[in-house]
């Protein structure tokens, strides 16, 4: 996958990148947060360092239609390559205050070498992600904790994925747990309440976990008559700080409560 990618000077790493329209589908996570360049526009060259490219064939060229056109619309001096691509580069070219994007993309175009001139449509990283979680915001223990972790930084990345699974060995979990019960793991080759091991893997009817020190099916500590309720069963406060649905309005916020499930072990 080809990742058009380059911070402008007075922007950091971390926060802006530069990526062409065709590329959008590639960073959806950015996708929201665009912003289109008024004073520049990018392309893409066939050549390792395609400012030359273009700026040889304005020097050879120089009654032409289209250098003409170029040097119109575009400050030759000021552009400069900005990604090196494996069969070619990627150029930022300067638009003069007189031309308009789409003419200063037309006059790109044509020079031959160039593949396709667009738009420098720079996407801004979200940062200092804010959950809507309510004890997100008022837990005097969490939120400093989740802060010494730069999770913010990290929930700029990635909230979490339903494609991970993490398995709690613990004392069980409230998977009715209004925060949780969107994120526990599902056995898919196992069907519920039929009294058979469908899945053959020695444990009947384990649609979420396995209770080892019961051998049962029933990892909640609600069936455990020890327990009062679920916030004394330690495994459930775990699976919490790990997958506690982000963004739902209830309760906290997990660090990867965006979808990674949670197997309880008991
Ligand atoms: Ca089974
Ligand atoms: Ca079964
Ligand atoms: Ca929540």
């Amino acid at each position: 996958m080809r990742q058009y990618c380059k911070p402008l000077p007075k922007l950091t790493r971390r926060r802006s990148v530069h990526v062409l329209p065709e590329k959008l589908e590639e960073r959806p996570l950015l996708a929201s947060l665009a912003d289109v360049s008024r004073s520049q526009i990018l392309a893409e060259v066939d050549r390792r360092s395609g400012m030359t490219l273009i700026r040889d064939f304005v020097r050879n060229n120089p009654n032409s239609r289209v250098a003409q056109n170029l040097t119109k619309n575009i400050v030759l001096e000021s552009s400069e390559n900005i990604f090196r691509l494996k069969s070619g580069s990627l150029v930022q070219l300067k638009v003069k205050r007189t031309a308009t994007l789409e003419r200063a993309i037309n006059a790109v175009k044509n020079v031959p070498g160039v593949r396709f001139a667009s738009t420098d449509n720079i996407y801004k990283v979200q940062k200092d992600y804010v959950p809507n979680d309510p004890r997100w915001t008022t837990s005097q223990v969490l939120r400093p904790t989740y802060q010494l972790m730069d999770i913010d930084k990290a929930w700029d990345v990635t909230r979490g994925s339903s494609n991970v699974v993490v398995a709690v060995l613990d004392d069980g979990v409230d998977i009715e747990h209004e925060d949780l019960k969107d994120n526990i793991w599902r056995n898919p080759r196992e069907i519920p309440g039929n009294g058979r091991d469908d899945d053959g893997n020695g444990y009947i009817d384990d649609i979420n976990g396995w209770d080892f020190a019961s051998n049962s099916n029933n990892i909640n500590p609600r069936a455990d008559p020890t327990f009062n309720n679920a916030i004394d069963s330690h495994g459930t406060i775990v699976s919490g700080l790990i997958a506690a649905s982000i963004d739902n309005q209830i309760g906290m916020a997990g660090v990867a409560g965006g979808g990674t499930k949670i197997m309880p072990i008991r």
